[in-house]
């Protein structure tokens, strides 16, 4: 994984050696963190740009909100904390690692006097289900544990503790020799991967389980549904059966790492023809497009200029212009 130099904590960019907390840490004995992964891309004319980021900080916003937490920066701060991040490291193409903790202060489960810090990371980021994933599909199981039942822990928002039910998913698949487990709600309804959404194809209509049956609600998700409609595709946000699966023509994930990932078998199950198929390779290939070298209509991009960098005093140079709008440096 290739770093970059620095980490910007609670406003400016420190040394990443130096972005540390201590051991007594809030987020670290409660799980009291919300965080957003997000992804800037090279594009094929050379300019890099990061995908949906506001949608991205205003879901990290909300995440905050239901859990209490008081972020002491604005959606615009965090925005161009986000730009500043990406252009100090100098990379083209990164994952971006949000993330907004409870810190050290009074021990105890009762959080609300501990203070609220945010640091934005980014990292060189591969291919999240392996290197062969998006064009040969991956082998996937459903998970033996379920995703959190409605009013027990919130999972529209993306906090750190939900992911203690999602590493248990996931390791669970891989000592099984699966790439991803896929859960159900505690009703035994579909839900998602343990970090991606689920799509189900049959007879050319595109299935995906509803906000209400304990995903997260992706962005790559609501993209996909776009992207689908606009292509004259019928899209149902239905509850499904766990058998809907066996049964399918097609099935993918969606996720900011996973982007669209073809899965070509379930609990053994073969799907479809046991490859990529065709409306999920229409699907990738109109996300890729998008990010790669699509006139950006939907207003999803925001670019990185590299002359936007942050001058020693870690405050931003230039202006931008609200969601998906390019950086003009002055
Ligand atoms: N569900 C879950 C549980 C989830 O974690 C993600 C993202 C999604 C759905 C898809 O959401 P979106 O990225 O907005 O389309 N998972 C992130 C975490 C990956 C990690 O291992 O960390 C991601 O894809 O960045």
């Amino acid at each position: 994984m290739q770093e970059a130099e620095k980490i910007w904590m609670n406003g400016s960019l420190v040394d990443w050696h130096d972005a540390k907390i201590h051991v007594l840490s809030h987020g670290l004995h409660y799980g009291s963190s919300v965080f957003e992964g997000i992804r800037a891309y090279r594009r094929a004319d050379g300019r890099s740009a990061i995908f949906r980021l506001r949608e991205h900080m205003r879901r990290l916003v909300d995440s905050a909100k239901i859990h209490r937490m008081e972020i002491p920066h604005s959606l615009d701060e965090l925005c161009d904390g986000v730009m500043e991040t990406i252009a100090d490291s100098g990379l083209e193409a990164c994952y971006i690692r949000p993330l907004t903790f409870r810190d050290h202060g009074p021990m105890g489960v009762n959080p609300l006097n501990n203070p609220v810090k945010t640091i934005i990371a980014v990292w060189e980021w591969g291919q999240y289900l392996g290197e062969e994933a998006l064009e040969s599909g991956v082998d996937v199981q459903v998970a033996s544990w379920n995703r959190p039942a409605p009013n027990t822990i919130p999972t529209m928002a993306k906090a750190g503790g939900n992911y203690i039910g999602s590493s248990l998913i996931k390791m669970d698949a891989i000592k099984n020799g699966f790439v991803e487990g896929i859960a159900l709600t505690t009703s035994g309804y579909l839900s998602e991967g343990s970090g991606e959404n689920l799509f189900i194809i049959r007879d050319g209509v595109i299935y995906t389980p509803p906000a209400a049956f304990s995903i997260l609600p992706g962005i790559t998700r609501d993209s996909i549904i776009t992207l689908a409609k606009e292509r004259g595709y019928e899209v149902q946000e239905t509850p499904m059966p766990r058998e809907a699966l066996y049964i399918a023509d097609e099935v993918f994930f969606t996720g900011t790492a996973a982007e669209v990932t073809p899965i070509r078998s379930v609990d053994h199950h073969v799907i479809g023809e046991g490859r990529r198929g065709p409306i999920t390779t229409e699907l990738q290939e109109a996300f890729f497009d998008v990010l790669h070298r699509g006139t950006d209509s939907h207003g999803w991009l925001r670019f990185v200029d590299p002359a936007s960098a942050a001058p020693a005093n870690g405050q931003a140079q230039g202006t931008h212009s609200g969601d998906g709008a390019s950086v003009q440096t002055a």
